[in-house]
């Protein structure tokens, strides 16, 4: 796990992929890449909404990526296009980054993890670069398209100006400067892309950062199924909003235990303060906070401050309009669904008879608690999570933020070809949409490797 991201030499002659981009490459700017960066994106296992809350989850690199090919020269200038004319050709000076999150454009992602790595780095200037864009992740998807985008940018930032930075200073760089584009997020899709490693899933766990392996039960694999509804998350204030509302249950609850509450930002940081049990913690939800959505004033009477410390140090640029908090509801989630995440790993690790049941039955207890507790499903979610469930999966859960995107399903390997089959003809068929994008929607996933940096043998 320690160390740089690696440095492979590649055979280009039987990967296709490779080759058409270098021709791309050559076609647009008329020269040949200099080096290439691969990232991966992921699909998270078990831990949903919780990595923002300091808890640990669990998630796998998968194979799609995000692949970029670079030139670098003496221009000054930052000059982007993608194999997808869908995301437009974009130029920069290396002098004049901005990143506009009232407009997340795809180059925006890019930005992002040029100027984290600069900025990592104390850079003063950077190194001109032509780079093309191939990504094969399902986008708005919950398997991480965009921060397998700027992990990507951080990456050829770093090897175009010839640097060397660590895989866990990246991950961390990157998960910060993707919360420029302004959406909060918690580290893990950035630390999963590089610190994956193939053929094992990672427990992850912050502050400090680090990747443990996790072995998988033998007798079952995952499935990723895409809903086929995309929820572009830095385009809506969805997740922000339960960002916000985790962080005032952090501090209503720290107050009515008597600690120093506006220092607390997480419901990990709480936990860790109070040296209680997750148990406890669920119980101290139980005893402060109330099922009914908290009001503005509520929260600030509570917490003994005025409307304007509330929009200024608490709540962010995109959900300062928010007027109701579900406090209990949020609160529960994240400490159960934390208490999932350390069952889950701890089934792994003893690897009982009844493993792929037991673990089974922790991804459906997360589903549900994101759909009721959480409410980041939604109907086509729960609809395909109950196909696949009848279709023979023991375990089935939305992944990622949710609102849209995919389902991850653990399916017995003797019952795959049967679940496939079935959950093909019940939810994909039947709709023209769904019907044209099932070989890229629903597939099974092994886990694979993380970020690296690459030349032609
Ligand atoms: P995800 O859950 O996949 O991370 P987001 O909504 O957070 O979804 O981010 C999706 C955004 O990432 C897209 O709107 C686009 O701007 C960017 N993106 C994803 N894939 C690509 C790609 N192949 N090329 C360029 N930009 C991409
Ligand atoms: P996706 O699925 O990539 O939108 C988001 C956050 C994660 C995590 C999950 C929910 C970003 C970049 N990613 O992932 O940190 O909070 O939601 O578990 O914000």
């Amino acid at each position: 796990m320690a160390g740089n991201p690696p440095k492979i030499k590649v055979s280009f002659s039987d990967n296709e992929r490779l080759q058409k981009l270098k021709e791309a490459f050559h076609g647009k700017y008329a020269e040949s890449p200099l080096f290439y960066v691969r990232a991966p994106g992921r699909v998270n296992l078990i831990g949903e909404h919780i990595d923002y809350c300091g808890y640990a989850v669990l998630p796998m690199a998968i194979e799609q990526n995000i692949l970029a090919a670079v030139s670098v020269n003496n221009s000054q200038a930052i000059q982007l296009t993608n194999t997808d004319s869908k995301y437009k050709d974009f130029s920069v000076s290396v002098n004049e980054i901005i990143i506009d999150r009232e407009n997340p454009q795809w180059y925006y992602y890019f930005l992002c993890g040029v100027k984290g790595v600069q900025e990592q780095l104390n850079l003063s200037s950077l190194a001109g670069i032509h780079c093309i864009v191939d990504g094969t992740i399902p986008a708005s998807s919950g398997l991480s398209s965009s921060s397998a985008l700027v992990c990507c940018a951080g990456l050829v930032t770093m090897e175009a100006n010839q640097k060397a930075i660590s895989k866990v200073l990246l991950a961390e760089t990157c998960a910060k400067c993707e919360r420029y584009i302004g959406t909060e997020g918690g580290g893990m899709d950035q630390s999963i892309s590089f610190l994956a490693e193939e053929g094992t899933a990672k427990l992850i766990e912050f502050n400090p950062l680090r990747a443990t392996d996790v072995k998988l039960p033998a007798g079952a694999m995952f499935v990723i199924a895409n809903s086929c509804v995309e929820m572009n998350k830095a385009a809506s204030s969805l997740f922000n909003i339960r960002v916000v509302e985790c962080r005032i249950a952090t501090k209503v609850l720290a107050k009515a235990k008597g600690l120093k509450w506006s220092a607390l930002q997480k419901l990990g940081e709480l936990h860790t303060e109070l040296k209680l049990s997750l148990e406890k913690m669920l119980d101290l939800v139980e005893e402060v906070l109330h099922p009914e959505p908290y009001s503005r004033e509520e929260v600030c009477k509570l917490l003994e401050i005025t409307t304007e410390q509330l929009c200024n140090n608490i709540l962010s640029a995109n959900t300062q309009h928010v007027m109701q908090f579900e406090l209990y509801q949020r609160a529960k989630h994240v400490y159960s669904e934390a208490a999932r995440v350390v069952q889950f790993k701890a089934v792994c690790d003893s690897s009982p008879d009844d493993a792929v049941l037991q673990l089974g039955n922790l991804m459906n207890q997360s589903h549900a608690s994101c759909r009721y507790l959480y409410e980041c499903s939604c109907l086509e979610l729960d609809q395909l999570v109950d196909i696949c469930l009848k279709a023979g999966a023991v375990g089935s859960r939305l992944t990622g933020a949710g609102w849209g995107g995919c389902t991850v399903s653990m399916v017995p390997i003797e019952k795959m070809d049967s679940f496939l089959r079935s959950v093909k003809e019940q939810y994909y068929m039947p709709d023209a949409r769904r019907a044209a994008l099932v070989k890229q929607s629903l597939f099974v996933t092994r886990p694979g490797g993380g970020a690296a940096i690459f030349t032609e043998e």
